[in-house]
């Protein structure tokens, strides 16, 4: 079990070479650690140094200089972890921070696990579980719009209106326990009645507004799968290239050139869009080919939206348009025609037909006409996702949507409850776990187990 006793150090900044690399160290012992490698330039100890201040110095190995450096000084509960933290600021070169880790090692701290500095600033009660899961999403937001929802909720638009459902189940479980225990003490039981009903509202009305845009944080957080699927030498790849802007995958006139999956990510109007390249479907002509067309149909079950893609220039297989077997979820086809240089097999009724079955777009991945429109058309669809204000509470992850999910079940069936005059008992139970939903959802009520697996994808260091 992780110790939260110990002086805990690690490398903040990422490997590689830079202007300044960060060494952060925090704990009860940081100070003196430090302290015991460190010579300013004024001789002065840093135990002399106010919080909040810079000191320049050299850290020393005995008399050896390992480096110049500003040292950082955060005491106490004013510091991001809740506790003494010193950072020290170096030249950026791996060999000079990983000497100064290792003597501030040698010194008494620790390494520190992923995530540890921020688990250290929950556990000390600086932030709640939603704002530490929120410091990672803002680390990884992998676009603005993914940036935005993840400040807001650090910035505690999740919390705030958690605390208050909390407070008011709190207060509805202390009127029904009141009832329980008192009977004879409720002056009018209906019109008590009516009061945990509009709070019960309230609170469902409450949970209502912060799922609204759960499709979107979802969105902004997994991201948006998109698959380029269709037959051999139809142009896929090709079409991967144009949306990447570079060519990222082979093309050959030859059928069946692409076998492995090949994955593009690409900024749609603030959204993580995750193209994905496919093998041609067809019947394999061997064992490689058939791993790639088995890894292709998995591709497609598994995204958000198919690109079919088509070559405009090969007559249709059947008479009258038929979407594609291969693509269960029907809804999640955009057609593509491709080679619209060339001249178009299909006649005007299959293509009018097809048009009414799903969205039909023509391009040529040659020269890159219709490409905007199959962006637009993307872009559209997202938008549709998209947050109606700025200031809107975007729930990102799903360990959050589940719970909040659950407690809305839960608030309905006290509802239904509370109409149809059942014991108090039960709708008690209902209210005790929506609490405790709550709770789990803020960290109030949580494991180790659950603490490890939510910092584990947190970096070293932060
Ligand atoms: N005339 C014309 N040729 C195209 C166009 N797009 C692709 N091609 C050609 O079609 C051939 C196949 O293109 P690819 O992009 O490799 O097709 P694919 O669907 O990825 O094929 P597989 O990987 O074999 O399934 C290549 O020779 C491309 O140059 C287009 O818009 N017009
Ligand atoms: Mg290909």
């Amino acid at each position: 079990m992780i110790s939260y006793d110990d002086t805990i150090a690690a490398i903040a900044t990422p490997p590689g070479r830079g202007a300044i690399g960060i060494v952060r160290v925090s704990g009860s012992a940081a100070l003196a650690i430090v302290d015991s490698i460190f010579v300013s330039r004024r001789g002065k100890s840093l135990a002399d140094r106010k919080t909040h201040t810079l000191t320049f110095g050299k850290i020393k190995n005995d008399a050896i200089t390992i480096d110049e450096v500003l040292i950082g000084l955060m005491l106490g509960s004013s510091s991001f972890s809740g506790e003494d933290t010193v950072e020290i600021y170096c030249h950026g070169g791996n060999v000079i921070l990983q000497q100064v880790l290792n003597l501030i090692v040698q010194y008494g701290a620790r390494l520190a696990e992923p995530g540890e500095f921020t688990r250290r600033a929950f556990v000390n009660g600086k932030i709640d579980l939603t704002q530490a899961e929120a410091v990672s999403d803002l680390i990884n937001a992998p676009t603005e719009l993914a940036r935005r929802a993840a400040v807001s909720q650090l910035e505690g638009k999740l919390c705030v209106p958690l605390n208050e459902i909390r407070e008011t189940l709190i207060d509805i479980l202390s009127e029904l326990e009141a009832e329980i225990d008192f009977p004879d003490d409720v002056d009018d039981s209906s019109n008590e009645r009516q009061l945990l009903i509009i709070k019960l509202n309230q609170i469902s009305g409450k949970i209502k507004f912060l799922l609204k845009n759960a499709d979107t944080g979802r969105i902004l957080h997994d991201g948006f799968q998109i698959a380029i699927a269709g037959k051999p030498n139809a142009g896929k790849s090709s079409l991967l290239n144009r949306l990447a802007s570079e060519e990222r995958a082979l093309v050959t006139d030859i059928p069946g050139t692409t076998r492995d999956t090949l994955e593009v990510d690409v900024n749609i109007e603030g959204f993580p869009v995750r193209f994905i390249d496919t093998a041609g479907l067809r019947s394999a002509k061997g064992k490689v080919e058939q791993h790639g067309i088995d890894r292709a149909m998995k591709t497609i079950d598994a995204s958000d939206m198919v690109i079919w893609v088509s070559d405009i220039s090969k007559k249709p297989l059947t008479k009258k348009p038929v979407l594609p077997k291969e693509i269960k979820d029907k809804s999640k086809i955009i057609w593509v025609w491709n080679k619209c240089d060339l001249p178009c097999k299909p006649t005007k009724t299959f293509i009018e037909e097809l048009s009414e079955l799903c969205h039909s777009i023509y391009i040529c991945a040659l020269t890159g006409d219709g490409i905007s429109d199959l962006h637009n058309l993307i872009a559209g669809k997202l938008n549709k996702k998209k947050i109606v204000a700025e200031d809107d509470v975007v729930l990102m992850r799903t360990r959050h949507i589940n719970l909040l999910e659950k407690v809305s079940h839960l608030i309905q069936d006290s509802l239904k409850l509370l109409n149809s005059n059942t014991l108090i008992e039960l709708i008690v139970m209902d209210v005790r776990d929506s609490l405790k939903a709550i709770g789990e959802l803020t960290g109030d009520i949580t494991t180790e187990d659950l603490l490890d697996k939510i910092f584990s994808d947190f970096c070293i260091g932060k």
